[in-house]
């Protein structure tokens, strides 16, 4: 589609509240202009990812509603443990409902306490404010038993749309994967309801491909980010890795391959997104949902690199691959149960992999600092904090512990403790 539509008829008959949804459009594309229009020698692959944000309200909720008048299902999530190999196998489309912006927040808090994740707040508060066409669209929401905060707004929006529960265990041991493997089951059964078709060994196996492969695509990208100094700025990274949880993935997955063609041949051309010579730095914790871009603006504007994100917008999201060896449907689901289970958030107790990584991250990518996000009330990752921190201090990493929400009103001083570790940062370089 090359010309802008009026997709305000859409919206209409989505049910969207109008005037709310061109306020969110407004400090949206006013957001993006600032954080990534301003940007110099951004890979020209980019151009891509800027057209589906541009078109993310509008031709993106078209496809779902061209599909869906074609009898498919619009299935939404809200973590990275829901198998959405298993909506594809279904031809249904997963969408990724996790929110990033204070849009809704007093309607949200007209239900929910005021200290809670604001992560939890902006679903809430994009769903009850009515200006998110992503959830009015989905036939079913899936939620899960991560955090406490997120199982209980679970309840509260079975009122406005059906919700599916998957029970995650606490734990990883042989007796939680029994568990595990009968939720994934229950998910199944519960998505063939939903979609009327029936799970089979091609259609599985198919959707284990594609996903796959958007994986590997993203793995691609996190390499590309390995060179020194890195190709594409941290926030343009985490851009994609926001967009895999809405694009279609056989297109999303061609346009990151594309855009890691660029990269690698600036890598060897030692082309710089930023500058030569800025400190290079991690990021770990709480997921940045699109357009949660606060942070990553604050670094790269203290003049690091963010080179990874230890986190389930990032790595801990494609990691692992599913083994594609399964040939019945008994093997792709235990294939499946194992892959799930290897994610490493914080809800899980023991987490002591997520260090590992954290640490593993830190050393490939030669960083030079790390910095733990945590959304202020997420209780996993502010505890989990303290194992981060003694880890990196024994093996002499620095670490900047950065608690906030998705207000703007605490970015001076954000930037001014971000400023300092990355000084400090640099003359621990020179
Ligand atoms: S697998 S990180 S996507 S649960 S930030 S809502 S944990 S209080 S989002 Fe997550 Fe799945 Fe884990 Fe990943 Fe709760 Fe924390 Fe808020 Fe969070």
């Amino acid at each position: 589609m090359d010309k802008k539509q009026d997709y305000r008829p859409m919206w209409t008959e989505l049910g969207l509240d109008l005037e709310g949804h061109d306020g969110l459009l407004k400090v949206f594309g006013d957001s993006y202009s600032e954080v990534y229009l301003h940007q110099e020698n951004r890979p020209g692959a980019m151009e891509y990812f800027d057209f589906v944000v541009s078109e993310c309200h509008g031709l993106r909720i078209k496809e779902l509603m061209d599909a869906k008048d074609e009898g498919r299902k619009v299935i939404g999530t809200f973590c990275v443990y829901v198998p959405e190999e298993i909506i594809l196998a279904l031809g249904g489309i997963s969408v990724g409902l996790c929110a990033g912006a204070e849009i809704g927040m007093e309607k949200a808090e007209e239900y929910l306490p005021r200290n809670l994740c604001a992560l939890i707040k902006s679903f809430m508060g994009f769903e009850l404010a009515g200006v998110c066409p992503y959830f009015k669209a989905c036939d079913i929401v899936i939620g899960e038993t991560t955090c406490d905060g997120k199982k209980k707004a679970y309840e509260l929006l079975e009122d406005i749309k059906e919700i599916y529960v998957m029970e995650l265990p606490q734990k990883k041991e042989e007796e939680d994967r029994v568990l595990w493997k009968a939720e994934v089951l229950k998910f199944a059964e519960v998505c063939e309801r939903v979609t009327g078709r029936k799970i089979t060994p091609e259609n599985l196996k198919e959707a284990i491909k594609t996903v796959n492969d958007r994986r590997r695509a993203q793995l691609r990208l996190r390499g590309a980010r390995r060179a020194s100094p890195t190709p594409i700025s941290g926030r343009d990274a985490l851009l994609v890795n926001q967009i895999a949880f809405y694009d279609n993935p056989v297109r999303f997955t061609g346009s990151v391959n594309k855009l890691c063609d660029e990269l690698e041949s600036r890598a060897e051309g030692k082309e710089s997104a930023n500058g030569n010579g800025a400190p290079r730095v991690v990021v770990s914790g709480c997921p940045m949902a699109l357009p949660n871009w606060k942070l990553p603006f604050i670094v790269e504007s203290s003049g690091a690199d963010i080179v990874a994100e230890e986190s389930c917008v990032g790595e801990r999201g494609f990691r692992a691959l599913v083994d594609e060896s399964g040939e019945t449907l008994d093997e792709m689901i235990d294939n499946l149960v194992d892959r799930y289970l290897t994610i490493d958030c914080a809800c899980f107790t023991p987490n002591l992999e997520r260090v590992e990584h954290i640490l593993e991250t830190a050393k490939e990518f030669g960083v030079d600092g790390v910095i733990h996000y945590t959304i202020s009330c997420c209780t996993p990752y502010m505890v989990e904090e303290k194992k981060v921190d003694e880890a990196l201090s024994a093996e002499g990493i620095p670490l900047l512990k950065i608690e906030t929400d998705y207000s703007q009103g605490d970015i001076g001083q954000l930037q001014t403790r971000v400023d300092a570790f990355v000084e400090m940062l640099k003359a621990r370089h020179s």
